[in-house]
């Protein structure tokens, strides 16, 4: 069966990586379009997409005949074609996983709303405010709070899905308000899951490519 992802410019969807990122980490095959959601052809390409998946948004997955769409429901498909491996096996762990995943998806685009992904890729960074700058540690004493409690070098001992939902904030903040010293183990994470093969590989790419300026960035 051929499987086919629709994601978006490597420099500006996070949620398309965290799809594309699921998938590659359970070695599933797929062929990928790259859909130019940059403005002003965003939504003209958009509204292609909305033609076969009603978000009318990326990432999409087609799998066969069938519409798979949302970076949630794409990355707990992938951790079920992979057996389950992107999901700790207790049924709390499991639980909590999906917490991280699920604030991840509902309101963590509030914490510091004007580094967008876009902006990790930036060459200038702007100055932080001061409370951008307590926003960030504060999330990084929850970081390191549960990767107190972990067995292993990821958020639930294993690589999961809360690590690959987390990326792109990781990504985001640690780009412009690095992880200090008083937080090891985040930075140990921050370390581990930016050098990850596919991790890198989808970097790589986005870091080749013209920065997308975020309205509002220099002057918030
Ligand atoms: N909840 C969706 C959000 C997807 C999303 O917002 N994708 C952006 C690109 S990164 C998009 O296509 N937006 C189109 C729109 O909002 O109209 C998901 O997780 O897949």
């Amino acid at each position: 069966m051929s499987r086919t992802l629709y994601s978006g410019n490597r420099n500006a969807s996070s949620w398309a990586f965290r799809a594309w990122l699921a998938l590659r980490e359970q070695n599933i095959e797929f062929d990928e379009i790259i859909v130019d959601i940059r403005r002003p052809q965003r939504w003209k390409n958009l509204s292609e997409i909305g033609q076969f998946s009603p978000p009318a948004a990326v990432p999409v997955l087609l799998d066969g005949e069938s519409v798979i769409y949302d970076s949630s429901a794409i990355m707990e498909y992938a951790n079920e074609l992979g057996a389950g491996e992107l999901l700790p096996k207790d049924l709390v762990l499991r639980a909590q996983a999906r917490s991280f995943v699920a604030w991840q998806h509902s309101t963590f685009s509030r914490v510091c709303p004007c580094l967008s992904f876009e902006s990790a890729f930036y060459k200038e960074k702007k100055q932080l405010t001061a409370n951008e700058i307590k926003t960030a540690n504060w999330v990084y004493s929850i970081w390191e709070a549960h990767l107190t409690k972990s067995t292993g070098a990821y958020l639930f001992g294993d690589f999961s899905l809360a690590d690959i939902a987390l990326v792109p904030s990781v990504l985001r903040l640690k780009s412009h308000c690095p992880v200090s010293k008083e937080f090891p183990l985040t930075r140990r994470w921050v370390q581990q899951l930016l050098q990850r093969e596919y991790v890198q590989e989808w970097l790589n790419q986005a870091y080749a490519l013209d920065p997308i300026y975020c309205e509002g960035y220099y002057s918030s």
